[in-house]
């Protein structure tokens, strides 16, 4: 069969940070199985592209992968392919399809939606496709029923042993190179992502990670992630990556073994990763800097601990401050991620974690973002309770459904300028709020990425 797989294109038109690993893995699978494979990231082209280069590559099946917030764009995109390509059947998954599968035949000509976790359900429908057999015999997706609505064909374990699965197919992407994409500004250029573990064993209220995953924290050995390394670096031409893992850092004795192994290759080659405060200790940072890591990134979220306490985010304000510290202390850049707007937020909060950010020196893109209600998370959950949002919002409403449930957006407007301002005004934070707002600039107008490798250390 001709296999196609496409990644969301984006309402703002913006480069990209990373490629779409999700597909590049869905297409790894096509691929084994001995399908002529073509992938598009969505991300770099408009729809009437997308629509032309799948027309002239005529698949017989089109794969989407479906965000909440780009819901919209997936719409627009299946009604084209339906029109330009009848006769191919189109799957759907990713996120959004994931919790609202339904939405997505209602609005969509979709013949099938996988649920979560995608290779093996994705292998066994290329394979009963293929041989004419019945897709329902596939578990772990719902398929469109003749008579309408839709059938599921039953739950699917998640992948045991993720060593199994296969390399992104990256080179299914037209003319692909690592250097078509941002990357992330701690790192230099090309960056490669890397999923090396999946799920979390944390379960903030505004994260659907759990909800997706499983309450199940699985992670691939450190021999497989060098060999994927070893691969990106030689022969994709990746100069540093960025582990996209939820918590990279659950099995430390993971990393270390990891560090070890990068050590030993001499690669000189730079990395960061994601992690939460309460997952390090000085031993894993020792060793993670000696193996080129230059940046963590890690959720903090807020300055309060009555906020944290209410996203059940299980860290405070003192492990906070100490993870920055002993970060800093291992010549390691700690980033921030903040947001604003989650239960109980107020002027005070925000002067606390403006206080906090004192303290604890963020390197850069400290951000602020406004929280967003999205499906799978407790937050959710708990507005669909209270009436404030109901489930046809998403096939109803074009907007991003901001936490509006104590403050208006511009209550939460006026809360993120105050957090902004107040950081900018300590002195020590200067590096951190210009990197953000320098990464703004890229994302808008990305012809000035070329200023990129002028801007001083501290300011990039
Ligand atoms: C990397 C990443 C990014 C990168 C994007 C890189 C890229 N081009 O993909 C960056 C940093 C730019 C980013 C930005 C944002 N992100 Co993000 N991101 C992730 C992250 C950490 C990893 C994605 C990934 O590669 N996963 C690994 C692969 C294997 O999983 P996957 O892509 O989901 O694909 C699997 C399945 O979904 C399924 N599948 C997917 N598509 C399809 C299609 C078919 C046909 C089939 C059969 C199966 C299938 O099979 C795949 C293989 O198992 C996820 C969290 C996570 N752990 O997944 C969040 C996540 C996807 N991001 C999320 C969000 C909210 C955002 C932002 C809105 C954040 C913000 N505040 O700005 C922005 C949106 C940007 C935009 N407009 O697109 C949410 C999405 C929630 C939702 N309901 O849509 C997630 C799930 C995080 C979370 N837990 O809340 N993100
Ligand atoms: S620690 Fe991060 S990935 Fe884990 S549940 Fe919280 S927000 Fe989600």
């Amino acid at each position: 069969m001709k296999v196609l797989l496409i990644s969301h294109p984006r309402k703002n038109f913006q480069k990209p940070d990373f490629p779409p690993i999700g597909i590049a893995y869905l297409g790894a699978v096509s691929r084994r199985a001995g399908h002529e494979t073509r992938l598009i990231d969505g991300g770099l082209k408009r729809i009437p592209d997308i629509i032309k280069e799948a027309k002239s590559f005529s698949p017989d099946l089109i794969g989407l992968t479906c965000w909440t917030l780009e819901r919209e764009t997936i719409w627009a995109l299946c009604r084209s392919l339906k029109e330009e390509l009848p006769g191919a059947f189109l799957v759907v998954g990713g996120p959004h399809a994931t919790f609202y599968p339904g939405h997505i035949f209602k609005l969509t000509h979709a013949s099938a939606v996988v649920i979560g976790e995608g290779e093996e359900t994705f292998r066994e429908l290329l394979a009963a496709l293929s041989k004419g057999e019945d897709p329902l015999k596939v578990k772990g997706m719902f398929i469109r029923s003749p008579g309408g609505g839709a059938v599921f064909s039953g739950p699917r374990e998640p992948v045991e042993n993720l060593d199994l699965i296969e390399k992104p197919f990256y080179p299914g992407f037209k003319s692909f190179s690592f250097k078509n994409y941002c990357g992330f500004p701690s790192l230099p250029r090309p960056t490669a992502p890397i999923i090396s573990s999946r799920g979390c064993v944390f379960d903030c209220t505004y994260c659907g990670s759990v909800k997706f995953w499983g309450n199940r924290w699985r992670y691939r050995s450190a021999d497989n992630i060098i060999d994927e390394m070893g691969w990106l670096i030689g022969k994709m031409g990746a100069k540093s990556v960025f582990f996209f893992d939820d918590n990279f850092l659950v099995n430390k004795d993971r990393v270390i073994d990891l560090c070890e192994k990068i050590i030993k290759k001499e690669w000189k080659i730079k990395w960061s990763c994601c992690s939460h405060v309460k997952m390090i200790n000085d031993d894993v940072l020792k060793m993670m800097k000696k193996s080129g890591c230059v940046s963590i990134d890690f959720g903090v979220e807020s300055g309060s601990d009555m906020i944290l306490k209410n996203i059940n985010k299980k860290q405070t304000r003192l492990d906070i401050e100490k993870a920055f510290a002993l970060v800093h202390k291992n010549g390691i850049k700690p980033r921030a991620y903040l947001m604003v707007g989650n239960k109980g937020e107020n002027e005070a909060t925000i002067d606390e974690t403006i206080d906090m950010i004192g303290n604890i020196r963020p390197w850069s893109s400290i951000g602020g973002s406004l929280v967003f209600l999205l499906p799978g998370t407790a937050i959710y959950n708990e507005a669909v309770l209270n009436g404030f949002i109901k489930d046809d919002y998403w096939i109803e409403s074009d907007k991003i459904p901001y936490n509006l449930q104590e403050r208006s957006y511009q209550e939460l407007v006026a809360l993120r300028q105050r957090l902004m301002l107040g950081m900018l005004k300590k002195k020590r934070n200067f590096a951190a709020v210009v990197n953000y707002y320098l990464k703004l600039v890229y994302y808008k107008y990305s012809w000035l990425e070329f200023l990129r490798p002028l801007i001083p250390d501290m300011f990039r």
